[in-house]
This record gives structure tokens, C-alpha cells and sequence, in this order.
């Protein structure tokens, strides 16, 4: 899409943190740096995050935030230029909102919107209201689907646009937290969607299954596109998936090995949680001598964790996957 209709097409991401990215297409298939996306009031768009209110005095951030020292060395968190201290006593925290993003005029007045769905299985309509040569976008709307909010199942919508049922009018298509994706059926206007329930376009693949080398995952991000030219609407699925890491099976000599150092592993990792509880649990040991030898062990028994953990293959990995669902 072109978002700032200079004739050439741009990239928007969505973003672990919640921010969404701007990258200005330029000739020859070049883009700019990424840039947040800013509402019409210049304020950074991230839906749904940013500071949340919380009684006790701690905060937490959903956004593209980090820890800092001031310079009297005391905690503090920078988010969108500000700097925020931790109150004594109090707890800080960073996370995100996985914002996924799509770009359409979804209200047909001829100015891109943006679609934006979050972790928590929410789709939100971000009205642009500025032009086609320069985008406003304002408050954002969440979109219900037979009157009720769109909760799609596991999380982390990932909303696209598509007229799936030919009929003239856009839909709306979601990706899932557990792997399925929704149709939702526009049954109003071209100007005033109005989305019935949402029916399972694809289906969560099984959990539980044993680790094979490739099968459909989940958290799953949508593209509607007539893939193989048959004239009708396919599916293009992106997921993240659990896989047997592809490597050949060990010798019976090096499962051997690997069994005895997962056996040692185990006998370390419960000398590590006994010394965690020894310095932080609520039977903590006072006298400073005992926990300054508590904390050297520690560090040790660390160190030989991160050592054998390297020896140690893993039984699985990620990986994403992109699936062709063939429209029949
Ligand atoms: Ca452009
Ligand atoms: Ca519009
Ligand atoms: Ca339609």
C-alpha cells in the first residue's frame, strides 16, 4: 500500500513492544529506516499499551521502553522521551501488545485505515481522517463481530483485509494465538461494515503432538492472495512452530552422553534452587559471611549450568512456516 500516496509502495509492521512501523517506500524498491507511527495529535500510535495504571505505584509498560540509571545511580524507565522513576519499594515492568498491523480504507471514503489486532485477540479499526497525501489517523475503534468484541482464540490477532466472498464488500480475515484463522463476513456496507460471528477458515493444528520435522504452528498472520491464478482467493498462513531440530539422530554412544548430562543438568539445577532459596526465599539466611558464600556458589553453580546446557542438544526448536491453503 501506499500510506503517504506519493506514488510508491510503503511497509507498515506491527511490533512486539505494540508500536507500528513506517517504512517510506522510495524508487528502485528501496525503504526508509523504520519510523512509530504517529495518531493526528503527534502521539506515538501503540493500541491498547503504554503506561498502565496501577494502585500500588509500580508501573508497567506495554511498549518500546528500557530500563536506565538517573545519575544518582537509581532506576528508572525511558518511554517516549520520559523518564520515569521507579518508586522505592515498587516494582517496574516492560512488556508488549504484539500489535499486527494491515493497511485499508476500511470505511470506503477513500483514505487508508489501519487494522490493527493485539495479544489479547482484539481487532481495532484506526480511522484515518487526514487525506491521501497525508494520513491522520485518530481514535481507535474495536471491532465487534455480531455485536460482540472479536476475541480470537489464544490471542494474538493478526487482521487482514479480503472480499473472501466475492459479494463486493471487504472482509475481514484473523490469524489466531492457537494456529486457527477466522473469517468475519462483512453484512453491512462498503462505507459501515457490519461483521457477523467469525466462522474457522483454517483449523488450530492438535496440540500435544510429538515433535516432528514440519506441521502447521501457531500465532498465525494472514495474506489473502489469488496465489496459484485460478481466479479465486487463497491463503497464505505464516505461524511459529515447534520442530525436531534437523540434525541426525545421535549414536547410541552420544544419547548415552547426552542422557548423563541431562541427569547432571537436573542434579545442578536443584543446587541452583536450593541456593535461590537460601538468598532471596522466605528462609533466607541473615548473617553476611553465610550469604556472601551462598552468592559465590551461586555464581558457580550458574556457570556450570550455562556450560552444560551448551553440551546438552536441544529436543526442539522455532521455526515459521509459510502455508499455501488452496482455495477450492
Ligand atoms: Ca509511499
Ligand atoms: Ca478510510
Ligand atoms: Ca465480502
Amino acid at each position: 500500500m501506499d500510506l503517504d500516496g506519493d506514488g510508491h509502495i510503503d511497509m507498515l509492521s506491527g511490533s512486539w513492544p505494540g508500536e507500528i512501523f513506517f517504512f517510506k517506500g522510495f524508487p528502485a524498491g528501496r525503504f526508509g529506516e523504520a519510523v512509530k507511527l504517529k495518531d493526528k495529535n503527534g502521539k506515538t500510535i501503540n493500541i491498547g499499551g503504554g503506561r498502565r495504571p496501577d494502585s500500588d505505584g509500580s508501573i508497567l509498560i506495554a511498549g518500546d521502553a528500557k530500563f536506565e540509571k538517573d545519575d544518582k545511580g537509581n532506576s528508572i524507565v525511558v518511554y517516549e522521551g520520559e523518564k520515569i522513576p521507579v518508586p522505592k519499594g515498587k516494582s517496574a515492568g516492560i512488556t508488549g501488545t504484539a500489535s499486527s498491523v494491515c493497511a485499508f480504507d476500511w470505511d470506503g471514503n477513500g483514505t487508508i485505515d489501519l487494522i490493527v489486532g493485539d495479544i489479547g485477540g482484539s481487532v481495532y479499526f484506526v480511522p484515518n481522517e487526514g487525506t491521501k497525501t497525508n494520513p491522520q489517523f485518530g481514535t481507535e475503534q474495536m471491532l465487534e463481530a455480531d455485536g460482540k468484541r472479536i476475541n480470537i482464540p489464544g490471542g494474538d490477532a493478526g487482521p487482514t483485509v479480503a472480499d473472501w466472498d466475492g459479494d463486493g464488500k471487504p472482509d475481514l480475515i484473523v490469524g489466531a494465538g492457537d494456529g486457527s484463522v477466522w473469517l468475519y463476513r462483512n453484512v453491512g456496507t462498503r462505507e459501515k461494515p457490519v461483521l457477523q460471528a467469525g466462522v474457522p477458515l483454517v483449523a488450530a493444528p492438535p496440540r500435544g503432538d510429538p515433535i516432528v520435522a514440519a506441521r502447521p504452528g501457531v500465532r498465525t498472520k494472514v495474506c489473502a492472495v489469488d496465489f496459484d491464478g485460478d481466479g479465486k482467493l487463497d491463503l497464505l498462513v505464516g505461524d511459529m512452530a515447534e520442530q525436531k531440530p534437523d540434525r541426525p539422530d545421535p549414536t547410541p554412544e552420544e544419547k548415552k552422553e547426552h542422557d548423563k548430562l541431562r541427569k547432571e543438568f537436573d542434579e545442578v539445577l536443584g543446587t541452583y534452587r536450593k541456593l535461590v532459596d537460601k538468598l532471596h526465599g522466605s528462609k533466607a539466611v541473615t548473617d553476611e559471611d553465610e550469604r556472601k558464600k551462598a552468592r559465590k556458589e551461586l555464581e558457580e553453580t550458574s556457570e556450570r549450568m550455562m556450560k552444560l546446557r551448551e553440551k546438552i542438544p536441544a529436543e526442539s526448536e522455532t521455526h515459521g512456516w509459510v502455508w499455501f491453503h488452496k482455495r477450492k
